[in-house]
């Protein structure tokens, strides 16, 4: 008994060495033609095989202020649950539809309503009371992804010694995929993207 239990603190001393030492940083520059800012590009890594990662214990938060979503791409780990407020001083509905169905109907101010995202994939946020209301949630199978600043910016951090495919997201431009192998410190990972 003594033997696996020291085997396991063993096992579990060099994974966190493993997960402080072997940690990098990939980073890099977002360009799209034709679009009107490269904000809130999305760029994560594709997998991490073997590997289980803990929900957050918070929601993660979208709020509709002033007839907008806000974010408006909100990428999220697997079994992450969103709280959907509304800051308006009107009723807004929600409704996604994409790899998810559902519709959490509609309320007004001060009401939060929780959803729990517990399959990848990619869904619309809509609002049926205002059409041009749009958001977008991706559901993500590790927690190595970014979203790019106004200047197309982006970095990912802590990420896990390996080899693997770092893709884009945005809803209106092609995602495009690029094998990567991280390890210590930086490495710089550029994309232009097009419609
Ligand atoms: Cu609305």
């Amino acid at each position: 008994m003594k033997k696996i239990i020291s085997g396991l603190s063993l096992f579990l001393i060099l994974s966190v060495i493993a997960n402080n030492v072997y940690a990098g940083v990939i980073k890099g520059t977002v360009s799209a033609s034709r679009l009107k800012s490269p904000k809130d590009i999305l760029v994560h890594i594709e997998r991490v095989e073997g590997k289980e990662f803990s929900v957050p214990k918070e929601p993660a938060k979208m709020d509709q202020i002033s007839l907008v979503f806000v974010p408006r791409v909100l990428p999220i780990l697997l079994g992450t649950t969103v709280a959907f407020y509304n800051a308006d001083d009107l009723k807004h509905n929600v409704f996604g539809v994409g790899d998810y169905d559902f519709d959490l109907g509609t309320w007004g101010k001060g009401r939060v309503v929780p959803y729990t995202f517990d399959k990848l994939g990619e869904v619309a946020i809509l609002c049926n009371v205002h059409p041009e209301m749009e958001a977008y949630i991706i559901v993500l199978q590790n927690p190595y992804f970014a979203l790019t600043d106004e200047a197309g910016n982006y970095k990912i951090k802590n990420v896990p010694s390996g080899t693997y495919k770092i893709k884009t997201w945005h809803d209106r431009l092609k995602s495009v995929k690029k094998e990567v192998t991280s390890s210590t410190g930086e490495i710089i990972v550029d994309f232009n993207l097009k419609r």
